[in-house]
């Protein structure tokens, strides 16, 4: 098979930076994008703010408390949605395997393109300068052989850097990855590897897949084929997301009301992060329970509102979780939401454009 060439491309610090080109005032200072300091928390900050230790996530609050001098900007969305389009029509000019994952972040497939570049690495240089130039934005980019190495790529030179990890050297770097940088393990998991002695690829790759399926579950096989350079999912432009979760495994099953009830708050934040990198807003809450004996069930519960925030998901997902029968206790809570607004229908007669 041809060895493909996948870009990834990741604007810096991104509300942040809009905030700072549009308004010089803001530039060279600690900002944060985000709601008050009453109950807000942040989106973004701007690396000079990330040098107090100032957080995506982080309530505004305890920002404030670390960076005292902090200015607090509020969102705004359509002006990101703006210089989204204006990031994705430069790199649709050169393919149109351009894969979007959230406003500021994208994959590109340029092993054939409309420029016929040969070189990834020069796609990539030139895209970063034409950021720069049309929108006095900064974006980093990874570029490897596979979406995998490309994001982990584009992180490595943040923020305005580029790298690249070449076909010779893909399984060597994956080998020396340390597992809690592999996207898809989380800290639960990667805490289990740590006390299994699999502390990176290397040490991953030394099991089998049968292992594999027994320590990581489903993604068991996944793993298996990533650590051996494979990841062959394609960049697909069409993509739509439907649905948005996250769960987590517990060390001991759990079976105090109190307790789940506290996890899964921690997971409605994490999932009103996820979806608002993305601009998304749902009506239907899922809550997946795995109870000891590793059988499942999922319930759900929709609303007459778009929802999107943590405080609306906890109280949905209390609410759903008081109703389930928890035997002999959950090993496993999971939190959804779907019904997105991605697939609303469309205005008639008005192009929408879709994020
Ligand atoms: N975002 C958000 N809530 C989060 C995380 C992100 O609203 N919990 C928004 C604001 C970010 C944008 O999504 O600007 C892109 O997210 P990134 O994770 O790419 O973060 P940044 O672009 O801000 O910073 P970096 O330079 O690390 O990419
Ligand atoms: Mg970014």
């Amino acid at each position: 098979m041809e060895v493909r060439k996948i870009i990834h491309l990741d604007m810096d610090a991104f509300y942040a930076s809009v905030e700072q080109r549009d308004n010089p005032d803001l530039r060279g200072r600690p900002i944060a994008v985000g709601g008050d300091s009453t109950r807000g928390v942040i989106a973004t900050s701007s690396y000079e703010a990330r040098q107090y230790g100032v957080k995506s996530a982080m309530p505004t609050r305890t920002a404030l408390r670390l960076c005292p001098h902090l200015i607090i900007v509020k969102p705004r969305i359509s002006y990101y949605k703006e210089s989204s389009l204006i990031f994705r029509s430069i790199m649709n000019e050169y393919t149109d395997l351009v894969e979007p994952l959230s406003l500021d972040e994208a994959f590109m497939d340029v092993t054939h393109n409309k420029k016929n570049m040969p070189s990834a690495t020069l796609i990539a240089q030139e895209i970063r300068k034409r950021v720069q130039s049309e929108l006095q934005l900064t974006c980093s980019a990874g570029i490897s052989i596979n979406k995998f190495l490309a994001k982990v790529a584009s992180d490595l030179n943040k923020p305005d850097g580029l790298s690249l990890i070449g076909p010779e050297e893909a399984v060597e770097f994956i080998e020396k990855l340390p597992v809690h940088k592999f996207f898809g393990i989380g800290k639960v998991t990667s805490q289990k590897l740590t006390k299994m002695g699999i502390i990176t690829g290397r040490d991953l790759k030394k099991k089998s897949e049968k292992d594999l399926l027994r320590i990581l579950g489903k993604s068991g096989s996944y793993f298996y084929k990533l650590v051996r350079g494979e990841d062959n999912r394609r960049v697909n432009p069409e993509r739509i997301t439907k649905s948005q979760s996250t769960e987590t495994t517990f060390e001991h099953d759990l079976r105090n009301i109190d307790v789940i009830q506290t996890e899964l708050e921690q997971l409605c934040h994490q999932l009103e992060k996820r979806i608002s990198k993305n601009d998304l807003r749902g009506r239907t809450v899922t809550i997946k329970v795995k109870y000891s004996d590793f059988t499942q069930i999922t319930r759900s519960k929709t609303v007459s509102e778009m929802i999107a925030t943590a405080s609306d998901f906890i109280l949905i997902g209390k609410d759903i979780i008081n109703s389930i029968d928890l035997k002999d206790g959950i090993r496993l809570l999971g939190v959804g939401i779907s019904n997105l607004n991605t697939e609303e229908p469309e205005p008639s007669g008005q192009l929408t454009l879709r994020f």
